[in-house]
């Protein structure tokens, strides 16, 4: 059937004389409907996706464009006087991610069901989400993020389990989001809840009574762990989560003739960081209350089970203390014992242990020794992973080791986010790229075509047009459209160093008023969540709306230098901001990000990065090649060098640069203070001059530089078009395509069975 006539027969009325919420509701039941028709007999074996987070992003018109309805259903409502783009904002974006591991897991259920992969997602369905951020006076205040509507992707099954903990146990109520793939099957998202939650119990902000588990279990993602009830809840979700896993992934594989002996035959778990690391002593519970012998359950699930680390930053690393988990989940522990002890009675390494010295449990040690697979985010990341971090790891199991660089859907972070791009890469190279991203590199034979080449150029203004309407609509901030826009949008954190760039803002403040005036306009634009017990994260924000209101206010200096800090950055914003990009920052200290991914988004949209060889960042450089990056700062093996020695001073490279002081010392000059509070500003400061954990004052001379350079390139709008062009070209490595056909090529080994 038509759209059209589905769409008047779900209205029950004419498109034209139906509202916008009515016609969202019918779109939402016939694309669901659509999507249904799309699910496959499942293959034999299954890989089974588990994580904290899935940061989905509204899903209409990701779903529209899966089914191939998406220009039907705009062009219909087009002719009826309605917008699909006014449509789509009714959605409320799901709240069930935080940044990049959730965003990630998101694409890589979109490559799965593309590619004809029989997998499910497994999380939790957080009510509230994570937080929603407002600024105000100059400060992040958090609140809770509803964003379940009566009418949503969200469909209750009857699917329910135990969940047992100390003295209680919990009965689950399984909800699911159909994932459709690209012209192909459909899968799920599986959704775990328990009914008893209870959203009135939330008091001022995102407070709430941290010990009412039946209560609270599913309301927030990463509730505040800042006390010990926090990090006890934290563990009652994330075994929560995994008990109802495993129960769900037994009785799926039991259904489909799995004898348990022969589980890996049948199911393959990804453990998506630490979160879900539970997995592994409560499926050898379950499968040795149903009769095996310990020695066979630990043998059948550590062939079953494999793990993606995504970070080396120590404090990430999750360790509970036995204690904790007694109190929460007494029936681990024994299990948990029992693998320690093996581990132990092999390997005489202290620092190979599952429970150290302290009575601690490290998580990511559980998934090495009893997983088969490990694998790092990038090839740099992977090697730190092989050399240092995890090094002895390394050499008592070289075999499990493997890297899987990150990707991102281009359905999403071009289909759908840059349309006008897409149609003139449909136009010039044909539509294959859409399923074989590697034939956008056709695109390099028309690197000195000058017609697409300004083509290109005029995309580019179009959407960073767009993006300037949208910023006054919603911001009421204007920015001059012909200004560069240099932008960086990710989770808050010091290792990722908004506060270098915001120091590079305030130099550039002050070259402008001692009179050297950019040759171009430049408007730098931030959006970050900062965890809200992360202090140092919140005084960066401070720093940064603080440095906003100074300089969009300052008739001297507004013309040629604006600040923009987007409020509660998320999916649906990057979908706005990273097609209007020129530059993308990428300046996490080398050796600290993963990966990234937001890199990669960028680049398929054509910014041009400015960055340091960290993560992702090496393998795009890589790629495009010295002409078509910006990189700079000290290396990996620098700053680990840096670490080991420690042997980094902030203040010495605060007192040999004029520049570098000059910029230190406004962040507590009178102009600040008239704006900002005096505790966080001098807090900040103190911080990057007696601290500096991640090296901002570093390499901050090295970025101005490589900054000044991109900007002054970016007056060459022609030359700077064929660097777009390249790195549009060179984008199809990081499709999610690509990686998901790797972890299937060397980790899940399913057959294919799409339609
Ligand atoms: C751990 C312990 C206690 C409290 C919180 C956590 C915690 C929460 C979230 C630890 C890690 C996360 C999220 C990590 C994350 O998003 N990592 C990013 O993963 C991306 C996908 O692989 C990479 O591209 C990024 O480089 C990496 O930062």
């Amino acid at each position: 059937m038509k759209m059209e006539e589905m769409l008047r027969e779900k209205l029950g009325k004419e498109i034209a004389q139906s509202g916008d919420e009515e016609i969202y509701v019918a779109l939402l039941e016939i694309v669901q409907g659509l999507a249904k028709e799309k699910e496959m007999k499942e293959t034999k074996k299954k890989v089974y996706y588990i994580s904290a987070e899935f940061l989905i992003g509204k899903l209409l018109s990701n779903n529209l464009i899966n089914l191939g309805l998406y220009e039907e259903t705009r062009k219909v409502l087009a002719e009826n006087g309605k917008e699909l783009s006014r449509i789509e904002e009714i959605e409320p974006e799901p709240s069930l991610g935080n940044g990049g591991l959730g965003r990630l897991a998101a694409c890589f259920l979109d490559s799965m069901a593309t590619l004809g992969l029989c997998g499910a997602g497994i999380g939790l369905n957080y009510h509230l989400g994570l937080f929603r951020q407002k600024f105000e006076e100059h400060l992040q205040k958090e609140e809770p993020n509803p964003w379940i509507e009566p009418e949503s992707w969200l469909v209750r099954t009857d699917v329910s389990y135990p969940v047992s903990f100390r003295g209680m146990t919990l009965k689950s109520r399984m909800y699911e989001i159909e994932v459709t793939g690209y012209r192909n099957r459909t899968n799920k998202l599986h959704l775990f809840d328990v009914e008893t939650v209870d959203e009135e119990i939330v008091e001022e902000g995102i407070t709430f009574d941290k010990e009412e588990i039946r209560k609270n279990l599913t309301l927030f993602l990463y509730p505040d762990d800042s006390d010990e009830n926090g990090r006890l809840l934290r563990i009652y979700q994330q075994y929560f989560m995994v008990s109802n896993a495993a129960q769900l992934i037994l009785d799926e594989c039991v259904a489909k003739g799995c004898t348990l002996y022969d589980l890996p035959d049948y199911a393959v778990i990804q453990i998506n960081d630490t979160h879900p690391t539970m997995v592994i002593p409560e499926l050898i519970r379950l499968l040795t209350e149903r009769g095996l012998e310990m020695d066979e359950a630990i043998d059948v699930v550590s062939k079953t089970c494999a793990y993606t680390n995504h970070t080396i930053l120590a404090e990430a690393l999750e360790k509970w203390p036995v204690s904790y988990l007694k109190k929460v989940v007494p029936q681990l522990m024994p299990i948990i014992e029992i693998l320690d002890d093996k581990v132990r009675r092999k390997y005489e390494d202290e620092r190979v242990a599952i429970i150290d010295r302290n009575d601690v449990v490290h998580m990511a040690h559980i998934d090495i020794h009893y997983g088969f697979s490990v694998n790092g985010v990038a090839s740099l990341h992977t090697e730190i992973l092989k050399e240092n971090e995890l090094n002895h790891f390394y050499k008592i199991y070289p075999e499990k080791f493997n890297n899987k660089t990150n990707g991102i859907t281009f359905r999403r972070w071009l289909l759908h986010c840059n349309p006008k791009l897409a149609a003139l890469l449909d136009n010039v190279i044909g539509k294959g790229y859409r399923t074989d991203a590697s034939e956008l590199e056709k695109l390099l034979d028309y690197a000195d075509n000058e017609k697409v080449l300004e083509q290109i150029l005029e995309i580019k203004k179009e959407n960073k047009r767009a993006l300037c309407t949208y910023l006054k609509e919603t911001e009421q901030i204007d920015v001059d459209p012909d200004s560069i826009f240099d932008i960086q949008i990710k989770r808050l954190h010091e290792y990722k160093r908004q506060q270098m760039n915001a120091l590079y803002v305030i130099g550039k403040y002050l070259d402008i008023k001692a009179g050297k005036i950019p040759k171009t306009p430049i408007t730098v634009l931030f959006g970050a969540k900062a965890a809200p017990a992360y202090v140092i994260a919140k005084d960066i924000i401070h720093l940064i709306l603080c440095l906003q209101e100074i300089v969009n206010n300052d008739p001297e200096v507004s013309p040629y230098l604006k600040v923009v800090m987007i409020e509660n950055y998320n999916v649906t914003k990057a979908e706005k901001l990273i097609p209007a990009c020129d530059i993308s920052e990428q300046i996490s200290l080398a050796s600290k990000e993963a990966s990234g991914t937001g890199n990669m988004k960028f680049m398929l949209n054509g910014a041009v990065t400015l960055g340091t060889e960290d993560g992702a960042n090496v393998e795009i450089h890589e790629l495009v090649g010295d002409e078509n990056i910006y990189v700079f700062g000290a290396s990996s093996d620098e700053v680990i060098a840096h670490y080991e020695n420690a042997d980094y001073k902030s203040k010495e490279f605060y007192e040999a640069d004029e520049r570098i002081k000059a910029a230190v010392d406004f962040i507590t000059s009178e102009k600040m203070l008239a704006v900002g509070q005096e505790e966080n500003l001098k807090r900040l400061q103190a911080e990057l001059l007696n601290k500096d954990w991640f090296m901002t004052l570093l390499d901050l001379k090295a970025y101005t530089k490589a900054k000044e350079e991109a900007f002054a390139d970016w007056t060459d709008q022609k030359a700077w078009a064929k660097k777009m062009l390249i790195n549009i070209a060179k984008a199809g490595y990081f499709s999610s395509d690509r990686t998901i056909e790797e972890y299937n090529r060397d980790i899940w080994h399913l057959e294919k069975s799409g339609i």
